[in-house]
C-alpha cells in the first residue's frame, strides 16, 4: 500500500508548523507500506490545488492530512468536514473567505473514512492524549479534509482519507499554552499510520466516545 501524509506550512505569523516539522522525520516505510509525505501551503484553493496532483500522481490507498490547532492539548482526530470557508484570518496568500462554500455541488459534509475510534483507542493505550474531535473548524484545514473526501468520493473512494490536528511543539509557545513534544507528535502519528492499515480491509470499533458539548 501506499500511503500519503501531508502537513501544512507556517500560517498565522508562527515561524513553523508542528505537522510541517513532524511529517519530515518520519519513516520511508510503515508495515510494509510506502510512506510519501509532502508539506502544502496553508491557501484555501491551492492548498487542494497541491493535494489533487499528489493524489493523481501516486494513486495512494490512504490520504492523512495533518494540520496544527493551536492551544490544543490532544491529538485531535477530525471526524467530519464541513462544505464552508469561513476564515478568521487570511490565509497565506491574503484570502479571507466568508461563508463561502467549498464545492457547489458537493455535500453538506463527509465524514472521515478512517478508522476513528480505532486509532483514539491505540493512542489512549500508548499514553497520548487523544480525542474526537466534532469540527474541523471553518479555515485551511477544514477546507483541505473535505477537498480530499470530495476528492475520494469523485473517484469511487478507491483511497481513505481524513485529517489530524496537533498541538503546538513548545518552542513555539514558551508556557502559556498547551503543548506536545515533537517526539509524541510522530509516535502518535505512526500510531495512526499503523491503526489505519491494520483497519484497512474491516470496520472501525464501536465504542463510544461521544461528548455532550
Ligand atoms: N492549521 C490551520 C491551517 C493550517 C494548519 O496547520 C487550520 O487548523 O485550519
Amino acid at each position: 500500500m501506499k500511503i500519503l501524509i501531508t502537513g501544512f506550512d507556517p500560517f498565522g505569523g508562527e515561524k513553523i508548523n508542528p505537522s510541517a516539522e513532524a511529517i519530515k522525520l518520519l519513516p520511508k516505510h510503515i508495515k510494509d507500506c510506502e510512506i510519501i509525505t509532502k508539506t502544502i501551503p496553508t491557501v484555501f484553493e491551492l492548498s487542494a490545488e497541491v493535494l489533487k496532483k499528489e493524489i493523481l500522481e501516486h494513486n495512494p490507498d490512504i490520504v492523512i492530512c495533518i494540520g496544527q490547532a493551536g492551544g490544543s492539548s490532544n491529538i485531535s482526530i477530525e471526524r467530519v468536514a464541513i462544505n464552508i470557508d469561513d476564515a478568521r484570518i487570511p490565509d497565506n496568500n491574503g484570502n479571507t473567505p466568508v461563508d463561502k462554500k467549498i464545492k457547489e455541488d458537493g455535500a453538506n459534509a463527509y465524514f472521515s473514512t478512517l478508522p476513528i475510534k480505532a486509532i483514539i483507542t491505540k493512542l489512549n493505550e500508548n499514553n497520548i492524549p487523544a480525542k474526537i474531535s466534532n469540527s474541523a473548524g471553518t479555515f485551511v484545514c477544514n477546507h483541505i479534509m473535505y477537498q480530499s473526501l470530495y476528492l475520494a468520493n469523485q473517484l469511487n473512494n478507491n483511497f481513505k482519507t481524513g485529517f489530524i490536528h496537533i498541538p503546538f511543539l513548545p518552542e513555539q509557545i514558551g508556557k502559556a499554552y498547551p503543548s506536545m513534544s515533537l517526539e509524541n507528535i510522530i509516535t502518535a502519528i505512526e500510531i495512526i499510520i499503523e491503526t489505519t492499515i491494520d483497519y484497512f480491509y474491516i470496520d472501525d470499533i464501536n465504542v463510544s466516545y461521544g461528548t455532550e458539548f
